[in-house]
């Protein structure tokens, strides 16, 4: 079946962890998406062609409307499906703060507890690029480093991992009650990863009787209904439409952006990754979203999260 410009796309691959938060969010609304599978490494110009330059996984795409980074994904699935909502206790606020965790430290820490216990087992190419992204420019000593100190990572990662189970022994379903939220989401990426990439996950996993419970019912989600698409169809189907996001910067603008301001965002991390450029269409304490013109997908409306990321102009 054709996708039409309200349809949900993402351009992602199957072993992206940050992917499978955004499927298991798919999940939780009960949502249809279709799927575009993106190389795990770059290049990747079917992609960048619709963001500008932005390389991670996951990106989603509705028409002409380009979100990046699955902090912004998640806020903009609430904003259109807002049931059932991702926000189910009546700690939104806490939530999201909780997410900077699992989505910053928590979740590097799964990515140098997998690279550091692969160390030479990696594939060079892979191991570089990654490297690069997550531990900087000094990468090769960093991937050293953590495979030398494995047993400290763990037990990083054990702490919360016993918070989060004695949270569960309550017998609760999900981590703020009887309904799932996003952070249910936010977090089970992580143990997904530690259990599906790391050849000790499912050991140190085996600790947590009520954390496997809560992973066993996130699974029993499942990714909403998926249909494939092709990067061509996703880029044509951009290229036909137009954003349909608004065009407004709130007020207390603290950078004083616009609307119109050209910018150009990149997450703020030393990585090299290349920068996105564009002009502001709008902007407010959660979301910046530029506008880009380009042969290939035409005009498009680029989103991107505030926290975790830097504007320059
Ligand atoms: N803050 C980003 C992180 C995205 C991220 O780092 N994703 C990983 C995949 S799990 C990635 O992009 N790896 C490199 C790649 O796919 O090219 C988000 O929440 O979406």
């Amino acid at each position: 079946m054709p996708a039409s410009s309200s349809d949900i796309i993402l351009h992602n691959y199957p072993q992206s962890p940050v992917a499978e938060k955004v499927r298991v969010a798919f999940g939780i609304k009960g949502l249809a998406w279709h799927d575009v599978e993106i190389p795990r490494l770059p290049p990747k110009p079917q992609l960048t062609a619709l963001t500008g330059g932005y390389r991670r996984t996951p990106v989603m795409q509705i028409g002409a409307d380009i979100y990046c980074d699955s902090q912004c994904i998640i806020r903009e699935l609430e904003r259109r499906y807002p049931t059932p909502t991702f926000m189910p206790s009546s700690d939104s606020g806490l939530m999201w703060c909780l997410s900077r965790w699992t989505d910053g430290e928590l979740f590097s820490l799964g990515v140098k507890i997998v690279l550091g216990a692969a160390g030479d087992n990696l594939p060079s190419d892979f191991a570089e690029d990654r490297g690069k992204l997550y531990l900087g420019s000094d990468w090769a000593a960093g991937l050293k480093k953590a495979n030398a100190q494995l047993p400290h990572l763990v037990a990083q990662l054990r702490a919360p991992l016993t918070w989060l189970d004695n949270n569960l022994s309550d017998g609760r379903a999900f981590l703020t009650g009887a309904e799932a939220a996003a952070i249910d989401a936010q977090f089970y990426h992580v143990v997904w990863f530690i259990r599906g990439r790391w050849e000790g996950g499912p050991a140190l996993l085996s600790e947590f009787q009520h954390l496997e419970r809560w992973e066993k019912t996130v699974r029993s989600i499942g990714h909403g209904t998926v249909s494939s698409l092709s990067a061509e169809e996703a880029l044509a189907l951009a290229l036909s439409s137009e954003p349909t996001s608004m065009s407004q910067v709130a007020d207390n603008e603290p950078q004083g952006l616009t609307v119109g301001t050209p910018i150009s965002i990149g997450p703020d991390v030393e990585s090299g990754e290349q920068r996105v450029e564009g002009i502001v269409r709008s902007a407010d304490a959660s979301t910046v979203s530029i506008e880009r013109v380009s042969d290939e997908a035409g005009t498009v409306c680029v989103h991107f999260p505030r926290t975790g990321y830097r504007i320059e102009l």
